[in-house]
């Protein structure tokens, strides 16, 4: 498992106990406790958001994966969308001495503190799908993930080309990912910025639904009450999107013709709405970031440069597109 721990060890001649000793905790692997000191394997602490939708499950999945297919021992902790939990689960990483640290964290601010310490315990950290907003680059080596302002710039200016000739106003309501979020803050930003080139287009109402489905579904009950006339939706994820068409289709309304939607992630579920016309518009957001970062972690173990910034490549899907992308759709 842990080099640092299998140099002491050999010093002090106690190779497998002592290697044994810092493998505890939430480990989900054969490999802890099985004399994983002597195998020579990349101990990888990973610390994930949550399993708030269907894209988290489709990311912890391939990571999962990945770290097998790698022969990495993977420790993985599930925060479920607490950040004082990635912060102790991190902790535990270090205290651990794992070989490398990821994370996806679920806020941007509040990070310093903790990177500080992993870095000063010379463990490179692996910033995964989402950004933190620390000023100092040097306390994590590489962020893999999208560009969630750009997801959210495709969403509006879709938008936009669709709204040419219509007479305004056009009423949009927002449905937020998790407040704090880089996911949540970026892809509104995007999309406001896309859809100012058409002063008919007007965000009438935007509230976070925390990437949920069950929330996306209260929060557009909400909004159906207060305001009667949406014409257009927009989701900053696939299961907010699913929930709110439960909302529209209980108010008696028609999804995908009686108020368009537009999300983000296409994951399986939204791809089908989508091809059903529930749904009008779907960014692509892919959470497949496993073997990426499994690359990542390798090289940077081995003391390589690693490059700071690694990009998902995404589309976006159309009805017809969904139709056509649905039977190999991966996720
Ligand atoms: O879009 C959403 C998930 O951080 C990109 O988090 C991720 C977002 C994703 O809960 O479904």
């Amino acid at each position: 498992m842990v080099r640092r721990n299998l140099t002491a060890a050999v010093l002090s001649g106690v190779l497998a106990v002592s290697a044994l000793a810092g493998c505890g905790g939430n480990g989900d692997d054969a490999g802890s406790g099985s004399g994983d000191g002597g195998d020579g394997k990349i101990t990888l602490g990973f610390s994930q958001v949550g399993a708030e939708s269907g894209w988290r499950t489709a990311n912890t999945k391939s990571i999962q994966e990945s770290a097998k297919e790698a022969g990495i021992d993977l420790q993985f902790s599930d925060a479920q969308g607490k950040q004082e939990n990635q912060i102790s689960a991190i902790r535990n990483f270090i205290t651990q001495k794992v070989d490398v640290i990821a994370f996806s964290p679920v806020v941007t601010s509040g990070w310093d503190a903790v990177l500080k310490e992993a870095k000063d315990a010379d463990i490179p950290v692996i910033l995964t799908d989402r950004a933190v907003d620390s000023q100092d680059k040097s306390l994590y080596k590489s962020f893999i993930g999208s560009d969630f302002v750009e997801e959210g710039k495709k969403a509006g200016q879709w938008l936009v080309e669709q709204s040419k000739g219509k007479p305004g106003p056009i009423n949009i309501v927002e449905l937020q990912g998790t407040t704090g979020s880089a996911p949540a803050i970026d892809r509104q930003k995007g999309f406001a910025e896309a859809i100012a080139a058409d002063p008919n287009l007007k965000v009438v109402k935007s509230q976070t639904g925390d990437f949920k489905r069950a929330d996306g579904k209260t929060v557009m009950e909400t909004f159906l009450q207060s305001t009667p006339d949406i014409d257009v939706l927009y989701a900053h994820n696939d299961d907010m999107g699913l929930g709110a068409i439960e909302a529209i289709e209980a108010a008696g309304k028609v999804p995908g013709k009686d108020i368009q939607i537009i999300t983000v992630d296409a994951v399986k579920d939204g791809m089908t709405a989508l091809a059903d016309g529930k749904i009008n518009f779907i960014v692509e957001c892919s959470p497949l970031l496993g073997p990426q970062l499994m690359d990542l972690v390798k090289k940077t173990n081995a003391g390589e440069e690693i490059p700071t910034r690694v990009l998902t490549e995404e589309t976006t899907f159309t009805q017809e597109q969904a139709k056509e992308a649905l039977p190999t759709r991966q996720y």
